[in-house]
């Protein structure tokens, strides 16, 4: 208990607090970003926040009475007695209180009752586990919660508790699971008079009870490491991941071909194997760009090698495949094989890279390979290691690679929480590094991708952290082939949109158990408008390439994957976009509207930008659905029909068809077919207008290099107006290629018009 405050200090922005017991810290890092910190252990910097930084903001602080008062123009923070803090709106109203009282056992159990239970492996727990650091907010009633991350369930994360700490369990992730691979300690809340976030930047495994416990508070809580916590607020939603993504980093633009289709599956075992599929995919005409090679292209599992008795000559086959059009990813596990003479392994154990038991041991447990060992990637040495390693597969030609089995995963058993690792130069515990493990090795694969191949690194992780979104993208891990996890694939991903992992997908068809054709069929409708679109199953699971149930599946699946393709330039734009805003490509409709109560908890529609309204199909044997339409007019993207918004539909949805919407005045940019990225030189830009007022930016560039660093890209502004003015503008020329035409779509009617670089202004009716 921190007892009375005695004292304040302001330094700079800092605001010192000395207590009766102890020190705490209120720091201004913006107007509307405040950072809540008592150290209570020694601890290294942020993993998220690499570069903390308090922009120029006015405040005033002053104790009035016993409270200490602080106030920027936007946010009022009152700290009391025992470090408890309030924050206002300046202009008045509450935004969050710390909850006074102490937390209530909601159920009473006894001895006998949890003795019998046990019986049957139930494991019932009696007591209110208090912990160490445990931050108690007051609940209001109305409140909603988003964020935390890949957690399993729906949208609103209300009435639930959950864990950080970062899990591989490959059986059905469901409701009641409390942890999954992912640790992002940030929600965003939202209730009638506001929003506001809060980031628990502690990389111990957290406890979350997000109003389970008790109707009165909410509280995230730890028993190790610092309070630690940053208060976003803001006017919306958009304010409140602005502010989270400026202090934690944003997705950067991909490669355009990582936004393309890629086929995967364990494994692909041999190279005829890799080249048949390729083989498959071009004589069934469904576009793709990327293949990926799981764990069986190593030589007996370990890391940076290749099998070379399954496969002849990859180098060879990268070549022949790149002239097709198709991009090598290949799967790298941070598990180590521990076997003398093989160089990676006598590398890392001559320059101390491991991790070791706390008697100074190399610790080994097992993965794939048998007896493996841990990089410890917390040193930045190790990781520079790491990424010089990454030179090995980009001499293959590899484009890209698939970052697993980093929570880290252990087959003997989990690895205790006492073994060393690495905090740069400090030694700190597993326990404290395990929720980074896969942060760090994301951001070693991308410095040596950047370093050596000198592309926009593409990168995809099963385990992050706050703050991975600089350096990977991810994927959900192992799904299933249920409905189920069609059904959750669309809370997920909306939530890791709006925990800042924007890039991200699931794997289409589902991963384990066997996939059907109407899942398979139905999943591609939500895959294609995921930001990282793959389809990847299990060994021994049925194969779940778009063939393998018929060419009524495969057509259909074909359909969609040929939408992707036209949509590129529109995905593209908006992960442009997202390295201003923050805002990830996928979205909840609660994003757009969050005063629309009838979205707040909207699990099987989302957005994508803001123009594309998606309703997919979720629920085996349904051929239609109810679609909510938020405000405005929408128009039917199958049939071009009108549909007033605030209100419920149902839409027809036989199987080939997911009902799509786009709001009235959208403007959005198509490619031509094409069945990988680039196989087609794009001169003429289309452009599908839905006609009402409305603007659109988009940005062109190689799609591929850092040089739109250095200003080579066209910036367009487009616009159209109710009364069918249409106009096109360049705002930005330096990028060679530039558009010679737009074709616009209007209504099912084409029209091409040349473009010179200068302001162009049509009327198309
Ligand atoms: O424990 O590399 O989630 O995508 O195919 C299995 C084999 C290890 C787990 C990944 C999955 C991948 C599989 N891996």
């Amino acid at each position: 208990m921190f007892g009375k405050i005695v004292n304040f200090n302001v330094k700079q922005q800092e605001v010192e607090i000395l207590f009766e017991n102890g020190k705490g810290r209120i720091s201004i890092v913006s107007e509307l970003i405040i950072h809540v910190f008592s150290k209570l252990e020694e601890n290294g910097k942020s993993k998220a926040i690499e570069e903390e930084v308090l922009w120029n903001t006015e405040f005033n602080a002053a104790m009035v009475g016993e409270c200490l008062v602080i106030s920027t123009a936007k946010v009022t923070i009152k700290v009391y007695e025992d470090f408890l803090v309030d924050f206002y709106h300046t202009n008045g109203g509450l935004l969050c209180r710390d909850y006074r009282g102490e937390r209530k056992q909601r159920l009473v159990l006894s001895e006998e009752l949890i003795e019998l239970m046990a019986k049957e492996g139930h494991q019932l727990k009696n007591e209110v586990n208090n912990h160490k650091i445990q931050v108690l907010k007051e609940l209001e009633g109305d409140e909603y919660f988003y964020g935390l991350g890949d957690k399993t369930g729906f949208l609103n994360k209300r009435g639930y508790d959950y864990e950080m700490w970062n899990t591989d369990d490959p059986t059905p992730q469901v409701d009641s699971y409390k942890a999954l691979y992912k640790t992002i300690p940030f929600l965003i809340t939202v209730k009638a008079h506001g929003v506001y976030g809060i980031f628990f930047d502690n990389t111990n495994r957290t406890y979350w009870d997000m109003g389970k416990e008790s109707n009165d508070y909410f509280y995230f809580a730890a028993d190790r490491g610092n309070l630690d916590y940053y208060f976003f607020a803001g006017e919306e939603m958009k304010d409140i991941l602005k502010g989270y993504t400026a202090l934690t980093g944003r997705v950067n633009r991909p490669q355009l071909w990582s936004l393309g289709y890629h086929q995967s599956r364990w494994g692909y075992e041999t190279e005829s194997d890799v080249r048949k599929l390729a083989k498959d995919l071009r004589d069934n005409h469904i576009p793709c760009d990327t293949i990926h090679l799981d764990i069986d292209y190593m030589e007996k599992y370990k890391v940076f090698t290749w099998n070379k008795v399954s496969y002849d000559a990859p180098k060879k086959m990268i070549q022949d495949l790149r002239e097709e059009g198709f991009k090598i990813v290949t799967i790298i596990d941070p598990g180590v094989k521990a076997e003398e003479g093989y160089k990676v392994y006598d590398e890392g154990v001559e320059k101390d890279y491991f991790v070791k038991t706390p008697e100074g041991e190399i610790y080994v447990n097992q993965v794939w390979p048998g007896d493996s060992v841990y990089p410890d990637f917390g040193n930045e040495k190790v990781r520079q290691w790491w990424a010089d390693n990454q030179k090995f597969l980009l001499n293959y030609g590899v484009r890209g690679v698939w970052n697993d089995m980093n929570e880290p995963a252990s087959f003997q058993g989990e690895i205790p929480e006492d073994i060393i690792f690495s905090d740069e130069e400090r030694k700190a515990t597993h326990g404290e590094m395990h929720n980074v493990y896969g942060h760090f090795m994301s951001k070693a694969t991308y410095e040596g991708l950047k370093k050596y191949d000198k592309r926009r690194p593409f990168v995809i992780t099963r385990a992050c952290y706050s703050g991975s979104q600089k350096y990977t993208t991810a994927w959900t891990g192992d799904n299933h082939s249920i409905w189920a996890h069609l059904q959750m694939a669309i809370p997920q991903l909306c939530n890791l949109g709006l925990s800042g992992m924007g890039f991200a997908g699931t794997d289409v068809g589902g991963f384990g158990s066997d996939t059907t054709a109407e899942l398979l069929t139905r999943w591609v409708q939500v895959g294609c408008f995921s930001p990282l679109f793959r389809n990847h199953s299990n060994k021994g699971s049925f194969y779940q390439e778009p063939w393998q149930f018929g060419k009524k599946t495969m057509d259909i699946y074909r359909k969609y994957v040929e939408l992707r393709y036209k949509l590129l330039p529109y995905f593209y734009d908006l992960f442009v976009e997202g390295e201003q805003s923050g805002l990830p490509v996928l979205r909840p409709l609660v994003l757009h509207y969050e005063t629309d109560v009838r979205v707040r908890q909207c699990n099987d529609q989302f957005l994508v930008g803001e123009s594309l309204l998606v309703a997919p199909v979720v629920m085996q044997g349904a051929r239609n659905r109810m679609v909510y339409l938020p405000e405005g007019n929408w128009i039917d993207y199958w049939t071009g029909k009108e549909v007033e918004g605030a209100r419920y539909i149902i839409a027809d949805a036989p199987l080939e068809v997911c009902p799509l919407y786009v709001k009235e005045g959208s403007i959005i940019p198509n490619y031509p077919p094409q069945e990988y990225v680039g196989e087609k030189e794009i001169t003429a830009l289309i452009l599908d207008i839905y006609q009402g007022d409305g603007g659109y930016t988009h940005y062109q560039d190689d799609g591929e290099s850092f040089d739109y660093n250095e200003g080579v890209y066209n910036q367009y502004e487009f616009s159209i107006t109710k009364e069918g003015i249409f106009t096109a503008e360049l705002s930005h020329r330096g990028y060679e290629k530039l558009y010679s035409s737009f074709i616009l779509k209007v209504n099912g009617k084409e029209r091409e018009i040349p473009f010179e670089g200068r302001k162009l202004e049509i009327k198309l009716k």
